[in-house]
């Protein structure tokens, strides 16, 4: 009888304890989640010392820089963006546009997506959950016109996805 018992005792700590085991785990394996939104910037030095702006006016040339690279905005409220090509030299390389990513998005990994989707003016439907808004490519001279809401708080990076530009053209957008 006694024999008979201890081996049942054990087997129900083993199993316990495995069970455990995994619980354990799978909390381990949310936590580097956890960890990376809580490690999500919420806000940028120096923003807020930048008044709210409803009206995002940018613009960029052939320096392929755009002129302002930090924006203030409230979420949840209706945002105007209008974005200004004034690059003097003329030709496809030279077209911007302004794709304003969701927080958390890897402007490098996305940048490399949006790199071969040319068909879709750089940004892809594919990744589109990773995008909050976007203007078209503007070619020199031209401008463009959008209204988006930033739905939560955070920091959004704005660029550029004609390819190769992203690394120079960027921006961020701390919404509150
Ligand atoms: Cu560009």
């Amino acid at each position: 009888m006694k024999k008979y018992f201890v081996p049942i005792w054990a087997v129900i700590f083993l199993l316990v304890s495995c069970g455990q085991g995994t619980g354990d785990q799978k909390t381990h394996n949310e936590n580097p989640k956890a960890a990376q939104a809580d490690t999500s910037e919420t806000t940028v030095p120096g923003a807020d010392k930048l008044a709210f702006s409803d009206t995002l006016k940018l613009s960029a040339n052939e320096n392929m820089k755009f002129d302002n690279e930090l924006f203030r905005v409230k979420s949840g409220k209706k945002l105007r963006l209008v974005f200004y090509n004034t690059s003097k030299k003329i030709g496809a390389a030279m077209s911007h546009n302004v794709v304003i990513l969701n927080k958390g998005t890897d402007i490098a990994d996305f940048a490399e997506v949006a790199r071969t989707a040319k068909n879709e003016q750089y940004v892809p439907s594919s990744v589109s959950t990773l995008v909050v808004a976007h203007t078209n490519m503007v070619a020199a001279g031209d401008k463009a016109e959008i209204e988006f809401t930033i739905p939560q708080a955070g920091v959004y990076n704005f660029i550029c996805s004609y390819p190769g530009h992203w690394g120079t053209m960027q921006g961020k957008i701390v919404a509150e």
